[in-house]
């Protein structure tokens, strides 16, 4: 089993227990282990078979829990999820996965009304039976039902890049150990960069096709084989994922590569313009039409296919990076050479928003500033949340300003340590209140270094109020960056409802950032939204919104988003030294 299918058993567990009204220390205990190894990069695999270490070493795993996952790992099954399985009626594990249902919820409208199924239930919200028990009414009924529609669309059952990504590498591994194989590259939407994936695509050079074939029936994630051809075979991996394999000749590697990363759209576009210049391409390469006595085209002389570069060049056209080949305007941009020079990850010097043990974070503050310098990152700011999210235990002044002075102190250690030059900016996430105005006084936030404004409750208020109270926050002299601006979870909750033109409009004319929130839930803005905003003249600023070290690492996340945007290294504010940054910062105003 792979950790995230361990972590969703843990989190699967954590729900029925919870919906049974179970101990609130288990509940927590299931939920803190789920996403401990949900965000694990090593498989539990290897850590539980390295003798120097013991799965108890990972954090909130204490004995029982590295027996149930040592069990997970041997037999791929837990008999006590299968217990509560059997205790908790069918409907409530669908009904939970509608935004802002949770298990206690669902167990009310269970209860309340014998729902049992989501057909039932929007059926109850039609006929107005929901907004009548205890704790619902009209809005809550009316949510319910947007909910509904959008845990039912299949566009939000696409796997998360992220995810992806962690199986694509597994699988590329394995296939590059094959000896057969020349070249390995994963295509399709996972090298184009987007937020989900459907299915994993990947291309293999090779001239022995079934040895290749064979191979990849042999590596640890295969569940099944759904179809196997001559040149393709798609299996079932880990989480149900398809994944298709094609294998090529070395001649037709950069066509096919090309051709399977698509999009679609883009690929349409290259045809044509193939066509026009009397050209066809295709999966095997590009080659010159013929036009025969009786008006029909056959194919002639192979131009190019070895590499994607020559497919190209055959066309008249610059190699077109995979996160723009979504069939807008880039084969346009590629002909007259203006192309961007999209960011990359090692333009990135800082990172501006993570939170510590003080709120929600799950490392110290010494701890995230040591993981930020082993990243080579020369300045972060430290932002935890305001008092305002409760829930989090937000800073009021006393604690933040404990907090300050601790950053001093830490600062002054660095510097005369020599160690790897680090800047740590005193920051907060102040929270944008529901009736307006932030969650900490200006006299506060004019002493802060750093200050990310966002809209955590209130979310259901119309567009107007969300607007004004953004615009609000953009206006205020201390506030530098809108954090996740729309407040969008992927597959979770749409994004509340901004005029996010408006947002950027202030943000232009104020001198604020926006934020391109690089957690893969979030991504937020969005490709679309950070190319208005670069548009527009807006710094974007990349960032982690880390809760703990390993949270610093979905920084590449973020990057991809801000390619599929077009930006470049100058359009992101955080790839500036500190200094650049602040001079940056000091057009506010
Ligand atoms: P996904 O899997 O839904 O996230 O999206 P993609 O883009 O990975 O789509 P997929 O896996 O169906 O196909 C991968 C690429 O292969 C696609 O972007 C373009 C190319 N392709 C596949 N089938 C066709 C087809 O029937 N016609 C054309 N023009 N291209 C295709
Ligand atoms: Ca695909
Ligand atoms: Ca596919
Ligand atoms: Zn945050």
């Amino acid at each position: 089993m792979t950790n995230s299918e361990i972590a969703s058993v843990f989190d699967h567990v954590a729900d029925l227990l919870d919906y049974q009204g179970g101990n609130v220390f288990r509940v927590r205990a299931y939920r803190n282990a789920a996403h401990t190894i949900g965000g694990l990069v090593e498989p539990l695999a290897a850590v539980r078979a390295d003798a120097n270490r013991a799965l108890t070493d990972l954090d909130g795993i204490g004995d029982d829990l590295a027996g149930k996952i040592e069990e997970l790992l041997d037999t791929g099954r837990l008999p006590l999820l299968e217990e509560l399985k059997a205790q908790v009626p069918a409907a409530a594990f669908e009904l939970m996965r509608v935004p802002g249902l949770g298990p206690k919820k669902v167990k009310q409208l269970v209860d309340a009304l014998g729902i049992d199924s989501l057909e039932a239930l929007e059926q109850a919200c039609r006929e107005k039976r929901v907004e009548s028990v205890k704790g619902f009414g009209a809005k809550t009924q009316a949510a319910i039902l947007d909910n509904i529609a959008f845990a039912k669309d299949p566009a939000h059952a696409r796997m998360l890049w992220n995810d992806a990504d962690s199986i694509v590498q597994d699988v590329l591994g394995w296939m590059r150990q094959c000896p057969e194989a020349r070249q390995v590259e994963g295509a399709g939407s996972w090298r184009r960069g987007r937020e989900t994936v459907g299915d994993l695509d990947v291309v293999v050079d090779s001239s022995a096709t079934a040895a290749v074939m064979d191979h990849l029936e042999r590596w640890h994630g295969m569940a099944a084989v759904l179809q196997r051809g001559d040149t393709k075979t798609s299996i079932r991996g880990p989480q149900d994922i398809q994944i298709d394999l094609r294998v090529v000749a070395e001649e037709s590697f950069g066509a096919a590569l090309q051709y399977f990363t698509g999009s679609k759209e883009h690929n349409v576009k290259l045809r044509s313009r193939a066509r026009d210049r009397g050209l066809t391409i295709n999966e095997y390469g590009v080659h010159r039409l013929n036009a025969s006595a009786d008006g029909h085209h056959t194919r002639g002389d192979t131009l190019a296919g070895r590499t994607e570069a020559e497919v190209y060049e055959a066309v008249g056209l610059p190699w077109i990076p995979p996160e723009l080949r979504e069939g807008g305007n880039e084969l346009e941009r590629a002909e007259r050479r203006g192309l961007p020079t999209l960011i990359e990850l090692a333009d990135i010097r800082g990172d501006l928003h993570m939170h510590t043990t003080a709120t929600d974070g799950e490392d110290t503050l010494a701890d995230m500033v040591r993981a930020a310098i082993d990243r080579g990152l020369e300045y972060v700011a430290i932002t935890d949340h305001g008092q305002r999210v409760t829930m989090a235990r937000g800073l009021d002044r006393t604690r933040l300003l404990r907090q300050w002075d601790e950053i001093d102190r830490l600062n002054e250690s660095l510097a005369a340590d020599s160690m790897p030059p680090i800047t740590v900016l005193k920051g907060i996430e102040v929270d944008m209140l529901e009736k307006g105005g932030l969650d900490l006084p200006d006299e506060i936030l004019a002493r802060a270094d750093w200050v990310v404004a966002s809209l955590h409750y209130g979310q259901q208020q119309p567009r107007d109020r969300i607007t004004a109270r953004i615009i609000e926050a953009i206006e205020n002299p201390f506030v530098r960056v809108i954090g996740h601006p729309t407040g969008r979870l992927i597959n979770r909750r749409p994004a509340y409802d901004v005029d996010i033109n408006a947002v950027i409009e202030a943000a232009a004319r104020t001198g604020t950032f926006l934020e391109i929130n690089a957690n893969p839930w979030r991504l937020d803005l969005d490709d679309r939204h950070a190319a208005a905003a670069r548009k527009a003249g807006v710094p974007l600023v990349i960032s982690t919104d880390a809760h703990s070290i390993r949270g610093l690492d979905v920084m590449r996340c973020g990057i991809l988003q801000a390619r599929r945007a077009g930006l470049e290294k100058g359009d992101v504010a955080n790839t500036r030294s500190l200094a650049d940054l602040r001079r940056l910062m000091a057009q506010k105003g």
